[in-house]
């Protein structure tokens, strides 16, 4: 199977992608694309309708949308299942998934890592502190709030690592990017949720690959 993944690391429908072909034991290159260049592959071009990121090409199959892609990997890999057999784990995931994309990208990826990082490295412009503080303040501490009270196990739907966590703790590889933690004094479950997932061996390299990007564009 020969897999060309395009998109940034950044972002974290890439990193959702890059995270479910770790886990699944894929091989494959990534070809940087930022959606804004005027400067991207013509295939990208050709096979992303929305001009979006991620795109995957699985030999001769090109695939956008990083939900479609997940949907795609695991049923085209079942050996490697993210998603538990039993059809209410299996929602819960596509629950956490729609929570992580649309509530935690935008407070983390949009409120903190955009204007903390983002606008003065890369936007030209000064950060919105507005949005940061109440980030950090109150939206933050909500997201903690509502894990903490689902968290029973070492994973959010057990004991595995799956797709739940992958989707949620991409955005926390975001907040981890802006040097923002979660307290364990008041938080216990998902502090320690949250370290399990930023020292697993699947996290770790895409963590680190991310780090060296924004420490070259001296955005760290
Ligand atoms: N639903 C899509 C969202 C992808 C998405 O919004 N990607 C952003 C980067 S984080 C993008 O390509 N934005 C460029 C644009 O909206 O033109 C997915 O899950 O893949």
């Amino acid at each position: 199977m020969s897999i060309v993944l395009y998109g940034a690391g950044l972002s974290p429908y890439v990193r959702k992608v890059r995270l479910a072909l770790a886990l699944k034991g894929l091989d494959y290159e990534l070809i940087p694309v930022i959606p804004q260049s005027d400067d991207k592959p013509e295939e990208f071009v050709k096979n992303s309708p929305l001009g979006k990121i991620p795109l995957i090409h699985i030999d001769d199959f090109y695939l956008a949308d990083s939900s479609a892609i997940l949907s795609y990997l695991e049923r085209s890999r079942p050996d490697t299942s993210l998603l538990s057999d039993d059809p209410k784990l299996a929602a819960k995931a596509m629950w956490f998934e729609a929570y992580a994309s649309s509530h935690m990208t935008s407070v983390i990826g949009g409120h903190l890592f955009a204007e903390l990082i983002l606008a003065p490295a890369f936007f030209n412009r000064p950060s919105n502190q507005e949005e940061i503080e109440l980030a950090k303040t109150v939206e933050i501490p909500e997201i903690f709030d509502y894990l903490e009270s689902v968290l029973c196990a070492d994973y959010l739907l057990g004991n595995t690592l799956g797709h739940a966590d992958i989707c949620v703790g991409g955005s926390f590889v975001t907040m981890g990017h802006c040097g923002v933690g979660c307290d364990a004094a008041k938080w216990p479950k998902t502090s320690a949720y949250i370290d399990r997932l930023m020292s697993d061996p699947v996290f770790s390299p895409i963590i680190s690959d991310e780090q060296q990007f924004l420490a070259a564009m001296g955005a760290s």
